[in-house]
């Protein structure tokens, strides 16, 4: 009998998400054309839709002579999988999973036929809306009625959060499971919901769920986790049958700036790393898999702290494992001796968070970055033949049509390899929502407006810097740059096959 049945992703098909979006915000809402555009972009041929995943597998994996269709999300190993899976084995469970829901459900299906699993844990990570959780509940149910459903994550903690007690419960109903962990971590909550289903016992004690009692969902108490880092590695080596070849990696939790746009750090909890001996433990274990070639580190920023970053990087070059590497990287805080080992110890790509290239709206933003530093740091990378993503984000409060101009031209100058813009979306919860009144800020996520623009302008310069920008190609969907690169596509080929998506996506719009 298996304790736990851990759940990885489930990627809804793009058309039916088309679908969705259109039914929940309406086809003219900015929403939609945000979502259904350029940055979710797919390009639509002989009446269907294609992400440039789909694109690349449809098109161009044949010609190249590719044997396996690529996918984000099968071929990263999930970190909420390896996580939970992890701490579940030692403290004593018995755990299975399957990393991606869409290809692997066949597996689920089969165990939950035999009767041999006790409980189920979905992950939500990358979920914004309820159908993908609802499709699995579905499946599970389909299979078996008595096994205990327990759903956790990001997408529970960020709903719940924004939620009055009554929209909680039909919430909760909604989704239909039978355990909801409430915290931005929640290993030890799982593991007590685990323990107390197998043992029949109450449920009451256990801190950060909400169970479902008959007639509603009862929430126990709220305690902050805290999990210990380095006693929370990854056991990789209980994965290795089935990992892939590219890893994400995480040696931090949260971050220690206070972005005004951004409410990860308040909701991550505080800032906290892992040891460096416990990063290069698990990447040792890493090395013992031999399908293993690549990691992408998933930490907001790997170099917070320069002399963490040099240690790190100075440790995967004594130990020459041969990996390639990816980050999130705070750029302005580099210089030519950090990129010199970056370069040394293999990585490949950097994401940068650059979100504007005019000083008033980084100050607005809390950005705590300097236009001048990007312009250093980005001339650098491109020396060392380092890939860079420039992350841009359009018509943050403040902006006019000077400062949109400032950034487009700052990404026509400094040429980071790829760029992509996002329109700004309007969190009620980020820090920017206490200037309400000074920006004279109106509506929420993808449809606002405030003093100085509204989200259709924004929406219309964000299209035309993809539509004509020239030093630097757009790329919606970074990860597909990391996973080329791991399947030995050369930058170049991978520059080609992106500008020639673009290509092909301008055309069907213009
Ligand atoms: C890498 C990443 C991506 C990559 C993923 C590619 C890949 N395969 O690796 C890409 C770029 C594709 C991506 C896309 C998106 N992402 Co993203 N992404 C991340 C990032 C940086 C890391 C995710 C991760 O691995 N975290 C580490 C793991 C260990 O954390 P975790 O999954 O949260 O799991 C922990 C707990 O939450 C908990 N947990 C999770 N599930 C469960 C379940 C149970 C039962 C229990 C008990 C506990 C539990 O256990 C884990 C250990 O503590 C996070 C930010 C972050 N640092 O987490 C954003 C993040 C997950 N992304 C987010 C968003 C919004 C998106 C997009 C919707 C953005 C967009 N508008 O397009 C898309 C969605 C894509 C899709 N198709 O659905 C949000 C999610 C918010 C939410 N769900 O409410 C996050 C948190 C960023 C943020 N600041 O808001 N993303
Ligand atoms: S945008 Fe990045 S650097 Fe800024 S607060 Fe959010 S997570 Fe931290």
């Amino acid at each position: 009998m298996i304790d736990c049945f851990v759940i990885g992703h489930n990627e809804l098909d793009i058309n039916r998400q088309k679908q969705l979006i259109r039914l929940s915000y309406g086809e003219s809402s900015t929403t939609y054309k945000e979502r259904h555009k350029f940055n979710l972009a797919q390009v639509e041929y002989q009446k269907k839709l294609y992400t440039p995943v789909q694109f690349f597998n449809e098109f161009h994996n044949e010609k190249k002579d590719y044997t396996k269709s690529l996918d984000v999300f099968n071929e990263s190993f999930s970190l909420a999988v390896a996580y939970l899976g992890t701490y579940l084995r030692r403290k004593g469970l018995t755990i299975d999973y399957i990393n991606y829901f869409n290809g692997e459900k066949e597996a689920l299906a089969l165990r939950l036929k035999n009767n041999e699993i006790r409980t189920i844990a979905i992950t939500t990570t990358y979920y914004t809306f309820p159908y993908p959780i609802q499709e699995i509940l579905k499946y599970i149910r389909k299979y078996s009625k008595n096994v205990k459903i327990i759903v956790g994550g990001p997408y529970i903690a960020a709903s719940v959060r924004a939620m009055k007690e009554d929209e909680i419960q039909s919430f909760l109903k909604s989704l239909g499971a039978d355990v909801y962990i409430y915290n931005a971590e929640g290993e030890r909550a799982l593991y007590e919901t685990v323990c107390a289903i197998k043992n029949q016992s109450g449920l009451d004690s256990i801190a950060n769920i909400y169970y479902d009692t008959g007639d509603k969902y009862k929430f126990t108490s709220s305690v902050r986790e805290d999990n210990d880092l380095d006693k929370n590695f990854i056991d990789w080596q209980l994965f290795k049958e089935r990992i892939g070849t590219n890893v994400n990696l995480r040696t931090s939790i949260s971050c220690p700036y206070a972005c005004s746009f951004c409410t990860f750090p308040q909701y991550a909890g505080r800032y906290r790393t892992t040891s460096l001996e416990i990063v290069e433990r698990e990447l040792d274990l890493l090395k013992s898999i031999p399908t293993v070639t690549g990691f992408c580190i998933i930490d907001d920023a790997i170099n917070i702290s320069a002399d963490r970053f040099k240690q790190f990087l100075r440790m995967l070059i004594k130990k020459n494992y041969g990996f390639k590497w990816s980050s999130f990287l705070r750029c302005q805080h580099i210089d030519r001796e950090i990129v010199e080992l970056m370069k040394e110890s293999g990585c490949q790509v950097v994401f940068c968070g650059i979100e504007s290239g005019s000083q008033r709206i980084l100050d607005n933003m809390n950005k705590n970055a300097k236009v001048e530093e990007y312009k250093k740091s980005l001339a650098i990378l491109n020396e060392y033949g380092i890939l860079s993503i420039a992350s841009i984000i359009v018509g943050f409060p403040g902006e006019t049509h000077e400062t949109f101009y400032e950034t487009y031209n700052f990404v026509e100058e400094t040429m980071p390899t790829f760029f992509q813009e996002r329109l700004w979306a309007y969190d009620h919860q980020a820090a920017i929502h206490s200037k309400k009144t000074e920006y004279e800020l109106k509506g929420s996520n993808y449809d606002w407006s405030h003093a100085t623009m509204n989200s259709e302008t924004a929406l219309h310069l964000g299209n035309k810097m993809f539509l004509e920008i020239k030093n630097s190609i757009h790329v919606t969907e970074y990860p597909i740059i990391f996973h080329l690169l791991n399947r030995g596509l050369s930058a170049n080929e991978v520059k080609e096959f992106l500008g020639n998506y673009n290509d092909f996506l301008k055309r069907s719009i213009e």
